[in-house]
């Protein structure tokens, strides 16, 4: 009976899980950090890839103009320094779009071997606690986006 009772409810807090309630997660580094992983945002013509040595051991990489990763997560007021950490094979392919409450900015990339953060960050002002809209959007091939990374710095 015990038994029974404890697998329905491991089996309400997988199918909870797989709703995405709680997506994206967030995942504090300290105080005033925190990333998101880029899989778990809604993704349009993106492909999810395994790899190695990206957090969550997943990447997405936008397929052309017409793909995006957009997510919504609650911010509480303040100002943020937004980094995010991909992979951009080459010259060529080195670069996308990032739009954070409605500003776009052109997100640059030096890091052909490995995960890193982009040579800039995005300076983002929550006016209030409340929802923060952010989207990913592609300027070059094979980029790959692992997480977003979030710095308040005011
Ligand atoms: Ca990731």
């Amino acid at each position: 009976m015990k038994a029974k009772l404890m697998i329905t409810l491991a089996v309400a807090l997988m199918l909870a899980g797989c709703a995405g309630v709680e997506k994206p997660r967030i995942n504090t580094v300290d105080d005033n950090t925190f990333f998101i992983e880029v899989e778990e945002f809604d993704l349009t013509n993106a492909k999810v890839l395994d790899t190695e040595d990206a957090s969550g051991g997943k990447s997405v990489v936008i397929q052309d103009a017409s793909g995006k990763a957009e997510t919504t997560i609650q911010l509480s007021k303040g100002t943020y320094e937004i980094s995010v950490y991909a992979l951009g094979p080459s010259y060529d392919e080195d670069a996308f779009f990032m739009t954070i409450g409605g500003m776009e900015q052109r997100m640059w990339l030096e890091s052909p071997e490995e995960i890193l953060p982009t040579l800039e960050y995005f300076a983002y002002t929550q006016e209030a606690d409340g929802p923060c809209s952010i989207k990913l959007t592609y300027a070059e091939p094979n980029v790959e986006l692992d997480r977003v990374l979030f710095k308040k710095v005011q």
